[in-house]
């Protein structure tokens, strides 16, 4: 039953000449998939129609082969070829009675056309703004590429209507779309009617809108996606010019759709950003126009949701990684079952799927993009096998998230944890600085386990081969995690580096158990993710001399995927640590190390007292490689099966781990497949011509 505190967050709400069921609005977002798996796109889609959402957005749709944003893989409208695939998605969305939303992006200074080789256009001639740096620029648009543009913009909207889409959303926020390369003053430096003031600088998203209106406008929601802030000072499009805009253009577009500045501010992870980070940037917005507006913020709450909506601040809760980590977030606060939500962590793996263009994955969800590709269901398992029980050793994600989705299948687990209490690596790492939302990946499963009768959770039992064998489950789950390593093995040495005997090296193991270097500490980061980062400001926290040495170009090189990198360098600089890089180290000695430039064979010490090793991790497979040497007493022990997941079979993220636990339990007692492939892929049609 819901709690009628709610009720207002299901009020249907008009979107020009569509109705929303309810104020549940998954806002756009890409997976790593788009026009290349458009079915398990549409498929992730689906489930959140199933989910309860009554607006569903795709993410942003290339409409035109002037300006594509490859390498990212995001949805293309190019021509009439296009629709099949977005009509499939749009039919999906709708299943449920929500809205089908389709985002057209023009790319302007953010389309490289590496892919269609077309000269970028916008409304200035300037270099082409992406994660990448392409050396290439763009054509100013001259009046009549602004004709063909605006033509442009309306083919695409009668597409997007012939493909069965309810809203439009033209994209206008975080520096990507051409509407806000026209708004601000620093990408748009024209001097006719264009450029210079706000109004001019409004008149073409003015023109644009009025276009699709007239030729869609009837039946489709006219949606405009811009930032709250450019964030770039006085020269960008200010949270002040924002508001001008909206109030002189107020009933321009069906709904305001308000996202913060960059995508790195918008998306900001919860190392640096709180649940609802950009209510003062939007706060007071709604008095300025009669429209509906949606805002974003990792909304996970429904209190604060609701909170949102009776302070005016907001009419529709925009969510996007809260909807991947549970596409089933409204239903669940339908139904009243709030303690069932599996929030979102703020860890933004889901983006490292764009960034990388390979496909998202999500650390609380590890169904998220599998809806299809495995027919995985974030809500239901598939139905028990012919074995009964298992015993999962080890409580850390990938053990947790095994039990957790092998009882719901039905089957009777006990999970085996040697600490005193569970959680692995996650409730270790959720201490570090920033991380504490991370608990949440314990915090869900250890209370959903804790509703269920088939399951029974051992702290500090620590097993060993003997006793797994007497005990007698079917099927044994080795989920015993990984240690740091403290002989430097991981990229710059695959071999251990050389240190001398009265080296003081610490691993993160070390520091997450409480044993923390003082004095002047070198952090070796060879791992590149967040450790080396996290555990540097810990260290500057508690007073040490901090120097963060790493062979790459970047401080936590791979956050970049994560969009944390921008914010972890400063700070860094900001907790006083100095930041080293394009160095690695060759040798730690009692009081110094000697550091190689990775380009020459120039080194140089650098004073230590200590050495923090963050290099790579270590499987804890001993108990695995026991069970495997004792295989011929298997079946005596009436053992059907024993495999080893996650870190403790090859260490990698915390979503790694979750999705080696959850596939764990998916295809417990299946049939093997052989050589098969373990999912479904699209294959591109060959032309006949
Ligand atoms: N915003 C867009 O306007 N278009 C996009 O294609 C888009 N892709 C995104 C992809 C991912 C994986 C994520 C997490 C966000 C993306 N965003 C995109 C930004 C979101 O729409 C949203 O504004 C932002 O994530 C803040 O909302 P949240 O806190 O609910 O995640």
């Amino acid at each position: 039953m819901r709690d009628s505190r709610y009720d207002i967050l299901f009020e249907p709400m008009a979107i020009g000449p569509v109705i929303a069921k309810n104020r549940f609005y998954q806002v756009p977002h890409c997976n790593g998939g788009g026009y290349r798996d458009p079915s398990a796109a549409a498929e992730m889609r689906g489930v959140k129609a199933e989910g309860g959402w009554g607006v569903i957005f795709t993410e942003q749709c290339e409409m035109h082969h002037t300006s594509e944003i490859t390498p990212f893989i995001e949805l293309r409208l190019w021509e009439d070829k296009d629709i099949p695939m977005l009509r499939k998605m749009s039919e999906r969305m709708k299943t449920h009675g929500g809205l089908a939303g389709i985002q057209l992006a023009y790319s302007g200074i953010n389309g490289p056309n590496l892919y269609s080789k077309e000269v970028p256009l916008a409304p200035s001639a300037m270099p082409i703004r992406t994660f990448t740096n392409d050396p290439v620029q763009a054509r100013a648009l001259d009046k009549s590429d602004i004709k063909d543009l605006r033509r442009w913009f309306v083919n695409a909207a009668k597409r997007s209507k012939d493909a069965g889409f309810d809203l439009i959303c033209l994209y206008g926020a975080h520096g990507f779309g051409i509407f806000q390369h026209f708004l601000s003053r620093a990408t748009n430096q024209r001097s006719d009617e264009y450029g210079g003031s706000l109004e001019n600088r409004a008149r073409f998203v003015n023109e644009v809108i009025g276009d699709i209106k007239d030729a869609v406008g009837d039946t489709m929601g006219i949606t405009l996606r811009v930032s709250l802030d450019e964030t770039i000072g006085d020269l960008g499009f200010s949270n002040a010019e924002v508001r001008d805009f909206i109030e002189m253009n107020k009933d321009l577009p069906d709904l305001w759709d308000l996202a913060h500045g960059t995508w790195e501010d918008c998306s900001g992870p919860s190392r640096f950003k709180e649940e609802g980070a950009q209510e003062q940037l939007v706060r007071g917005i709604h008095e300025l126009t009669d429209k509906p507006i949606v805002g974003v913020g990792r909304f996970t709450s429904p209190d604060v949701m609701t909170k949102m909506v009776k302070t005016g601040t907001l009419d529709f809760i925009g969510c996007a990684r809260p909807s991947i980590a549970d596409p089933f977030l409204p239903k669940k606060v339908e139904e009243g079952r709030i303690e069932d939500i599996r929030e979102c962590i703020g860890c933004n793996m889901c983006i490292t799927g764009d960034m990388t263009m390979s496909i998202s994955r999500c650390t609380q969800n590890p169904t998220f993009m599998e809806e299809w590709r495995k027919g995985w269901h974030p809500e239901t398992m598939n139905t028990k096998g012919d074995s009964n029980n298992v015993l999962v050793v080890g409580s850390g994600p990938a053990g947790l998230e095994a039990a957790w989705a092998l009882c719901r299948r039905g089957y009777d687990v006990a999970v085996a944890e040697a600490k005193t209490e569970i959680g692995g690596r996650v409730v270790r790492e959720a201490k570090l600085p920033g991380l504490s939302a991370w608990g949440r990946v314990v915090d869900y499963r250890q209370y959903q386990l804790s509703q269920r009768a088939n399951v029974d959770i051992y702290l500090e039992s620590e097993l060993d081969t003997d006793s797994i064998l007497e005990f007698g489950f079917e099927n044994v789950c080795i989920a015993t995690g990984a240690k740091w390593r403290a002989d430097g093995v991981a990229r710059q040495h695959v071999v251990p580096m050389p240190i001398a005997a009265g080296a003081k090296i610490y691993t993160p193991d070390d520091l997450m158990d409480g044993t923390i270097p003082q004095g002047k500490v070198i952090v070796f980061d060879d791992d590149h993710y967040y450790m080396g980062g996290v555990l540097a400001e810990l260290l500057a926290k508690k007073g040490a001399d901090v120097t963060l040495v790493t062979p790459s170009a970047y401080v936590s090189d791979w956050t970049n995927n994560t969009l944390e990198q921008i914010a972890i360098h400063p700070r860094l600089v900001d907790a006083g640590v100095e930041i080293v890089l394009n160095r690695g180290i060759t040798e730690i000695h009692a009081g110094h190390v000697v550091s190689n430039c990775v380009y020459t064979d120039r080194t140089k010490q650098f004073e230590c007292d200590a050495v923090v090793m963050v290099a790579s991790r270590k499987e804890e497979n001993a108990i695995f490689d026991g069970l495997k040497a004792r295989e011929a007493e298997w079946a005596d022990a009436g053992i059907k099966s024993v495999k080893i997941i996650g870190d403790a079979n090859a260490p990698g993220p915390i979503a790694w781990a979750t999705y080696a636990g959850h596939r764990y339990a998916r295809e417990l007692d299946s049939d093997d497949i052989g050589d098969a492939l373990p999912f479904r892929r699209e294959i591109t049609e060959l032309a006949l011509d």
